[in-house]
């Protein structure tokens, strides 16, 4: 009998996986199997150079935790946490000067992805860098600080995956919903929008392992196109 490669009825488990593949997460979510396998290797030096002028850090929240996630921002608005709250921010606090531009390989991955998920004209002024090292976690949130006074949550987030795997978490617009839990490549773009925008999200503990080209650590691109800040 010859079985088709892609009838995974019979045993999930042994089914050989695509090297890219669209992925439903939720209405309005999208997981981009390997969308910029081609493209990491180039993305890479351009994430360095940005490290090197806004070098990744520990935040503390509210309530003055530190997360074990560091991080740092490339475009013209950055993330930021302090014990008074999250917010955007023009000017990186850590160095008092505006943070890198967002390289040109990096914006167009973004608008590609989410033109792919069906949002076209997406043009994203953040991009938050996240650097896990085994161990460190994110816990549901939603993605929220992008709408400014006017709420405007039109445009979505594209989030990309490299070095490590990952399990990324993802629920429903209120905290309770159940969440599915979805493993994370190298290479692979999630991008969430429409009714699925404020969706509560999070990542699992990232487990030990080393990636050939990062080393013992995933590093999480997502980018934002945030309302004009207050
Ligand atoms: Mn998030």
């Amino acid at each position: 009998m010859t079985r088709d490669l892609f009838d995974d009825d019979d045993n999930a488990d042994a089914a050989p996986q695509p090297a890219t593949a669209r992925v439903p997460l939720a209405p309005g979510a999208l997981l981009l199997r390997g969308f910029t396998l081609d493209a990491a290797a180039g993305l890479m030096p351009a994430g360095e150079q940005v490290l090197l002028a806004a070098p990744l850090r520990h935040l503390q929240v509210p309530g003055g935790r530190t997360m074990s996630v560091a991080m740092s921002n490339c475009g013209a608005l950055g993330w930021v946490s302090d014990p008074s709250g999250y917010r955007y921010s023009a000017t990186d606090p850590l160095t008092g000067r505006p943070w890198p531009a967002m390289p040109d390989c990096l914006q167009a991955l973004a608008t590609q992805a989410a033109r792919e998920a069906g949002f076209d004209g997406f043009s994203p002024n953040a991009c938050l860098i996240n650097s896990y090292r085994p161990g460190a976690r994110m816990g549901l949130h939603q993605d929220r600080d992008e709408g400014g006074k006017s709420g405007d949550f039109s445009r979505p987030i594209v989030s990309v995956s490299l070095g490590l795997p990952a399990v990324f978490l993802f629920g429903g617009p209120e905290r309770q919903h159940k969440t599915t839990r979805w493993p994370l490549q190298h290479g692979d773009v999630v991008v969430w929008g429409g009714p699925a925008r404020l969706a509560f999200h999070g990542v699992a503990p990232l487990k030990e392992g080393e990636h050939a080209a990062l080393g013992a650590q995933r590093v999480n691109l997502t980018f934002r196109q945030v309302a004009a800040v207050a």
